[in-house]
């Protein structure tokens, strides 16, 4: 259906005229016409398993008539697009979301009544589209969403992994990993596109023809294939693509004499390199992968979209003779989701040149106007850096390229811009400063080739043009932009919290809201009203039911629905301060268990959760993982406090496990070292459902406590521009740590716990420098003040009114972190593109 050929009356698929259900009683038709006629099970069950799948079927048979209009419509218009390159997208479960963007939700639900079953239970089914590690992930995946509803002509780009983020088990050793199979069954969302298929090359060399040109030959050939999955807009026809890249050799490339031989392993040689490329989503977070296949993955990435791109752009123009590449930018905007997809530089340079025969300087003006780069860390160890030797090897010709723009990079420093000489060093694109292992720096690479640079939250946008990238911004002011990370009010509170967004909808007298999120601060004129508090708490008090119930079927612990429920969910990282934390939670357990039973009862009786992935050669995040299951076996087990404290490790923590946590909590904790966390985002998830923050003034927390106002916001922590102050300090030993702190840590050395050996972790916050010494994220230096705060939210709690104006006050004042603003904003201010709505 997504014409990839030109359009002629011959080659048309022929137009068929039956109505597509609304009915519920048609929906239920079609379900059970798919439950018979889509052969994937047996005939003689339709168990919810079977009924998940010929649901998301019907579902899918809707959103190709939409999907279909969607690619028509743009390409008779023919507007600029946008194309968001991403190795990671975090999509989750898609039936809920799509049926509730259809609002179809009410007629799906009665539908499966009619077959014997229910909604909740069937969606209960899909397995999590975990293609991606954590918020860079999901920040795509919220992407596509806005992109859809907002009718922009958007799509994205990624890889189709075999194996996504990995699960996680907890065992008596702490974490475990497992492969997760989301392909077991298959995917009902996805449609394999036999019609799009594209070489791409690896290795080989660089031929020179007499004339001068050069073309990169030889090496090895893989194809890329496309699978596309909907994405449907919320109450809008349009459904843009998510198209998935597949790796796969030829037929050509299966040696028949040698398999006939008995050499099976030799005969399908490229066959299994080619699976290999796709086979797993790399965990990307924040560690630096010397892999060469992640550079393979990368470029398969770049390639194969780049080339599908120049295809649709060709295919728009056929039929007139005179455009010219100069257009380009004017109908394609690029966007790099950080340093991972950079290759798309050299690779457009190169299609041009090499290719399409563009001279270097129309081919740079056409590459620069249409990339454009966003930053997601300031982490060092997350910047890419390729070694040169890689790249000569695997794409040599890109190797080329990049040399040439780093050496006109240098040329335009110095003939131009004086004083500018002795930046020229850490600026650099190629760093040979190790003559053993030069490398590309990547991030480097983008800024001096993408019309626009942007960070994900002011903060984080200011230390880009302050610290990161200061060299470059004095150069190119206008190049720099903030562009605050958003979340889709769709999935995480229309469709995750149904109960408190039909509150909302009452009060405000409409459900505009879910599309115009400023819409929510029209609930602060109803903060003092008794009866906003009496539906209020009774929403968030079923959301917490269903969450104590989803922890006891997980962890065999009972919680009790009126503690405090407090979370910290997110990739487990010494930077985000987990071991923060627990070393409070071990604190308040040691001092409830030295006051009175009188004193006791006076205590804010807790819920803490914490979850999680640690990365699996992350030794330190591993140990946090084992000390919070630790620390709950004892606490969760000791009648003398566990009234008063629960504390519980959350195992596998992923989308769908988030649509359960977030709703349910009241208490959030997002305390990364300020100037560390670039933006977060499952603290606006939080803030958006009601859930009361307590942070540091770190990445979008500034913008949330702006925005919700500082009374509701539990505020901590060393400020960014003090670390590397308090840092010096603390190398020079000028720093005294809180007893309640040493105490803590102590409590822990003693054994409390278990004989598990906690010293090496512990040690880390120690002593005033060193490798894993030194504390360097400043845990002992905001203890105190952290445990301050804490003391603050449970006099808060007390106050069940204040509570829950805070707790409206919070929703209210979210509706900047909707990312249909973020994504208006990224329209209007770097891609230069407008709505294209089908009719
Ligand atoms: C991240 C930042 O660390 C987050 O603060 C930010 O909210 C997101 C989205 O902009 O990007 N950058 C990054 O590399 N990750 C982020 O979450 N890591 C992962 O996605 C694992």
């Amino acid at each position: 259906p997504m014409a990839t050929t030109k359009e002629t009356n011959a080659t048309k698929v022929p137009a068929i005229a039956h109505p597509l259900a609304e009915e519920s009683s048609e929906i239920a038709s079609n379900i059970a016409y798919h439950a018979r006629y889509s052969p994937h099970f047996s005939p003689l069950k339709f168990d919810p398993e079977q009924a998940y799948y010929a649901t998301a079927e019907s579902v899918l048979d809707l959103l190709i008539q939409r999907w279909n209009e969607t690619y028509l419509h743009f390409h008779r218009i023919d507007p600029k697009q946008t194309y968001y390159l991403s190795m990671e997208y975090l999509q989750g479960r898609a039936l809920t979301n799509a049926i509730g963007n259809l609002g179809a939700s009410g007629a799906y639900a009665d539908a499966l009544n009619k077959l014997g079953h229910e909604l909740e239970e069937i969606v209960e089914q899909e397995k999590d589209a975990a293609l991606g590690n954590g918020g860079l992930g999901r920040l795509a995946s919220c992407f596509l969403d806005s992109m859809a509803t907002l009718n922009l002509p958007a799509w994205g780009y990624g890889l189709r992994y075999r194996y996504g983020l990995f699960k996680q088990r907890i065992s008596k050793e702490g974490q475990e990993e497992v492969a997760e199979d989301w392909l077991e069954k298959f995917s009902p969302w996805e449609v394999v596109r036999h019609d799009v298929v594209y070489p791409i090359r690896f290795f080989g060399h660089v031929e020179i023809s007499p004339t001068g040109s050069r073309k990169w030959v030889e090496g090895e050939i893989i194809q890329a294939l496309a699978y596309d999955v909907p994405i449907p807009g919320y109450k809008t026809k349009n459904t843009i693509s998510l198209r998935l890249w597949e790796a796969k050799a030829s037929a050509e490339d299966f040696n028949l004499f040698q398999f006939n031989e008995g050499q099976y392993e030799s005969a399908s040689q490229l066959h299994s390199r080619a699976q290999q490329i796709c086979a797993v989503l790399y965990p990307g977070d924040a560690t630096e992968n010397g892999k060469i296949l992640r550079l393979k993955q990368q470029f398969f990435l770049c390639s194969a979209s780049l080339q599908d791109i120049i295809m649709r752009f060709k295919e728009r123009r056929s039929g007139n003779m005179t455009w010219k590449w100069s257009e380009f930018p004017s109908k394609v905007a690029v966007q790099l989701n950080d340093t991972h997809p950079t290759l798309a530089i050299p690779e457009l340079m190169r299609l041009l040149m090499d290719d399409e025969g563009l001279g270097w300087d129309e081919a740079w003006d056409v590459t620069t106007r249409t990339v454009a780069y966003t930053n997601h860390t300031v982490l060092p160890e997350a910047l890419e850096k390729w070694p040169q030797a890689i790249m000569y090897k695997l794409l040599p010709r890109h190797m080329e390229i990049v040399e040439e723009i780093d050496k006109r990079f240098m040329a335009m420093i110095h003939s131009s811009l004086n004083g500018m000489e002795s930046k020229l060093p850490a600026m650099q694109i190629l760093d040979s400063s190790n003559p053993l292992k030069p490398v590309v720096r990547m991030a480097n690479l983008c800024v001096v080739s993408s019309h626009t640079v942007n960070g994900v939250a002011q903060l984080h946008s200011d230390i880009l043009k302050s610290e990161l990238f200061a060299d470059f911004f004095s150069i190119w002011p206008t190049k720099f932009q903030n562009k605050t990370n958003g979340i889709t009010p769709r999935r995480w509170i229309r469709f995750c919290s149904p109960e408190l967004s039909d509150i909302i909808t009452k009060w405000l007298k409409t459900d505009e809201w879910i599309t115009n999120l400023d819409l929510l601060s029209g609930l602060r004129q109803f903060v003092g009203n008794e009866e906003l508090h009496a539906e209020w708490a009774s929403a968030k008090m079923a959301n917490k039911h269903r969450l104590a119930q989803y922890v006891l079927h997980v962890t065999g612990v009972t919680i009790d629905p009126n503690s405090l429920f407090d979370i910290q969910v997110k990739r487990i990282h010494e930077y985000k301060r987990q071991l923060l934390n627990i070393l409070g939670t071990v604190y308040r357990y040691k001092k409830l268990k030295e006051m009175t039973v009188e004193e006791r009862k006076k205590m804010t009786s807790r819920t803490v959760m914490i979850g999680g992935k640690a990365f699996a050669t992350y030794t330190n995040a591993k140990r946090i993982v084992k000390l919070v299951n630790d620390v709950g076996a004892v606490v969760n087990n000791d009648p003398e406090v566990n009234n008063y404290l629960k504390v519980v490790f959350i195992p596998n923590y992923n989308v769908s496990v988030a649509e359960i946590l977030i709703p349910g909590s009241e208490l959030s904790q997002h305390i990364s070292t300020a100037g560390m966390e670039a933006s977060g985002t499952s603290n606006m998830k939080f803030s958006l459902n009601g859930c009361i923050i307590i942070g540091t003034l770190d990445g979008a927390n500034v913008e949330i406590r702006e925005e919700i106002g500082e009374d509701n916001f539990f505020l901590f922590g060393a400020k960014a521009d003090e670390v590397p102050r308090l840092r010096k300090e603390r190398e020079k030993g000028l720093f005294n740590p809180d007893p309640r702190f040493e105490e803590a840590k102590q409590f822990i050395r003693s054994g409390a716990f278990g004989s598990y050996d906690y010293n090496p972790l512990l040690d880390s916050l120690e002593g005033n420098s060193g490798y894993g010494r030194g504390d360097y994220f400043l845990v002992g230096h905001d203890f105190p003040s952290y445990i301050e705060a804490q003391s603050s939210v449970d006099e808060a709690y007390k106050d069940r009114r204040r509570w829950l104006k805070m707790s409206i006050l919070s929703t209210a004042g979210s509706g900047k972190f909707s990312s249909d603003r973020t994504i208006s904003q990224y329209a209007k201010d770097i891609w230069d593109i407008t709505a294209c709505p089908v009719p």
